[in-house]
């Protein structure tokens, strides 16, 4: 059987975090490799989506291009991925002209059958930024719960759809200012007229439990025809030459990314057309790992898309969507600061990273939202992972290992159908997409061998008859150097069959009646798998990969969106002096980019005029002005608290031209 497996295409304009990795990342990994050690063909696929409003309008605040964001997150995106043993075959990106060639092909063809058609829509125009606003560009009050940084799309708050008319005091995200409505052009993909071959479609495969309800309610409801250009200059390029300025909405052409990375991937073998038989051959099963907020975008939208251009394109065989998993009971969100980022667990941890792999399919969020805690982690590790499995391996080598270095191998026939029973099962459950089951199935395997292994007493037996019995457990061992390679392959599965001197068998040989091994050889004293985890390393990591303390030390969270408003600068303080009847006011004037400015700064208890002239400080630019003692002070500079409620100048590390921007 041949499988085309794709994961979600991360945005680039973030690092991944551990909900991505067990949502559609790490349950891919495990799928590719059982099926390659079932002798299947498959190809794993995924790359970065580097269009989308969340680029675009990062990019406006922050002063940089689109294509300088998604430049630095694209490597950081494939790298993290690598690290911790996603073994995609090609990772590609959207920003590839590639796929802009394969979407503006998909979109004529539409075109050309009729199923997208021409509307003209209001939409809001910022007067500042000169440009239309996405949705999701504008905030304003929802009307529904009175919040007031409603998206005009959703209000995060309630949950309201919204669209950005039903807001109250709308406002751009870009500049702030009242947007305007004016009268655009853009295409409406005819969702509708799909509705039929949709609904057999959809009949027609298996969904899980917590994927088929989100499609049988928008089927429901009746699709509708749905925008697929938007009105911004980042994106692929709409193929009309009367069309300028418009690109092809993020969730049109980012499934097709599946598509364009799989021409790209052939394009580095031998035969660039190799690509036919993973996505035009009905032979191949194709399979979306997504998370449940993509949904209806991989089961519905994307397969219409497919089908309308009758091409001969094969639909998904599955789309096994994961729930959310939550962090120490929140949501992860890396712009608030609460997230385990991959690549910097990696930095901290990299001989942990079988670790993580098992506790994040231990807590995968297979039908419902899961929470990661530390103490689960170590939990998980400290008293699964090592006392049930790892201990074992470790009991029967050291066991053997003070008997010599090779023992014949002649399992009971009760391991051997322990065995075959695990194998058959571990695989079942992984072709189910229950993958935390099926590693429980491997842990099973491990207790009842424990328990054998205890009640047989070899340390009781004769040395002779203790060394055949132990050694008998040999046959099992080296079916775990296989059994755990789709979950542990960088340390644990790959030192096991190390030690034994074993290859990687194939899943049917797992599953075989023969003996897998007749001799075990050791090759050097064994080692523990893994080590304890100690809640000093834990502590550590901690602190280094949450870098927000507490939230109650640092009052309510903002968003990066809040926290972008404040104007930094760093500025000279060309002179100082004191205020008449103000004994701890300092009058300060100081010099930005723009010219001069004047503060009044409570500071005089630690500093006389004479320390502060002539350097530098940072100066909080667009606090509104205020009079003080008579003096309008504008804005405010930064001292930080220091030994015994002292106040202590914050400057940059050496001279900067004044009014640089801090970021
Ligand atoms: N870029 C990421 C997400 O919504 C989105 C997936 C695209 S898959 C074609 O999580
Ligand atoms: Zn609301």
């Amino acid at each position: 059987m041949r499988y085309l497996i794709t994961s979600a295409l991360p945005y680039a304009n973030g690092p991944l975090h551990i909900g991505h990795i067990a949502g559609a990342y790490l349950p891919a990994d495990i799928f590719n490799r059982y099926l390659r050690l079932r002798g299947h063909e498959t190809l794993f696929l995924c790359g970065s989506d580097e269009h989308g409003v969340a680029i675009t309008l990062r990019a406006w605040q922050e002063k940089r291009t689109p294509q300088s964001i998604i430049d630095e997150y694209h490597p950081l995106l494939e790298n993290s991925l690598r690290a911790i043993g996603i073994q995609m075959d090609y990772y590609g990106r959207t920003s590839d002209p590639l796929h802009h060639q394969v979407a503006q092909h998909f979109f004529l063809r539409l075109l050309e059958k009729g199923l997208l058609e021409e509307r003209e829509v209001i939409q809001f125009w910022d007067p500042q930024a000169h440009t239309f606003l996405p949705d999701r560009y504008i905030v304003g009050t929802c009307p529904h719960c009175g919040y007031e940084e409603a998206y005009g799309d959703q209000c995060e708050k309630c949950g309201a759809l919204l669209s950005p008319t039903e807001l109250n005091n709308p406002r751009s995200r870009l500049s702030g200012a009242e947007p305007e409505k004016r009268p655009s052009r853009q295409y409406y993909f005819r969702l509708d007229l799909l509705q039929p071959q949709l609904e057999a479609y959809v009949q027609s495969r298996e969904w899980k439990p917590n994927v088929r309800p989100v499609i049988e309610s928008w089927l429901r409801a009746g699709l509708a025809p749905r925008a697929i250009t938007r009105d911004l200059d980042w994106g692929v390029p709409l193929p009309l030459s009367n069309m300028q300025g418009k690109v092809l909405y993020v969730w049109f052409e980012a499934p097709l990314g599946y598509i364009s990375i799989a021409q790209r991937w052939a394009m580095q073998t031998q035969d660039p057309q190799k690509w036919e038989i993973y996505w035009k051959n009905p032979e191949t099963r194709i399979v979306h790992f997504i998370g449940k907020d993509n949904i209806v975008f991989h089961t519905l939208i994307f397969p219409a898309i497919l089908l309308g251009v009758e091409e001969g394109y094969t639909l998904p065989y599955a789309v096994p969507a994961n729930e959310f998993l939550n962090l120490e009971g929140r949501k992860i969100s890396t712009s608030r600061q609460w997230s385990i980022d991959i690549h910097r667990y990696v930095a901290e941890a990299p001989e942990r990273i079988d670790e993580l792999r098992y506790v994040l399919t231990a807590l995968m969020p297979q039908s419902q939202d899961r929470d990661f805690t530390w103490e689960e982690y170590v939990g998980k590790i400290n008293n699964e992972l090592i006392a049930t499995l790892t201990n074992l391996i470790h009991r029967i080598l050291t066991f053997l290992w003070r008997m010599g270095p090779t023992h014949s191998v002649s399992p009971h026939p009760s391991l051997i159908q322990w065995r075959r029973e695990a194998a058959q099962e571990v695989g079942q459950r992984i072709e189910s997409y229950d993958f935390s089951g099926a590693l429980n199935t491997i842990l099973s395997l491990a207790q009842k061998a424990n328990k054998s292994l205890t009640e047989s007493a070899p340390w009781n037996q004769e040395s002779q008859k203790a060394r055949e019995i132990v050694a008998g457990y040999g046959d099992l061992l080296a079916a775990l150097g296989t059994l755990l390679e789709p979950f542990l392959p960088l340390k644990v599965a790959p030192t096991l069959r190390k030690t034994l001197d074993i290859p990687l068998f194939s899943w049917a040989k797992l599953e075989s009646p023969l003996p897998l091994i007749d001799t075990l050889h050791l090759r050097e004293a064994p080692t523990p798998l893994v080590t304890r985890v100690s809640p000093q390393e834990v502590e550590r990591w901690r602190k280094a990969l949450l870098p927000s303390p507490a939230p109650s030390s640092l009052g309510t969270f903002i968003s990066i969106e809040d926290f972008e408003k404040i104007r930094l600068k760093v500025v000279t303080i060309l002179n100082a002096e004191t205020v008449p009847k103000a004994n701890k006011l300092l009058k300060l004037t100081i010099q930005a980019e723009d010219g001069i400015h004047t503060v009044v700064s409570g500071v005089a208890q630690f500093y006389t005029p004479d320390m502060l002239i002539g350097k530098q400080a940072i100066w909080v630019a667009n606090l509104s002005p205020r009079t003080i003692k008579g003096i309008q002070s504008e804005g405010m500079l930064l001292f930080s608290e220091g030994e015994n409620g002292t106040l202590v100048r914050v400057a940059p590390e050496k001279p900067v031209p004044p009014g640089s921007i801090v970021r």
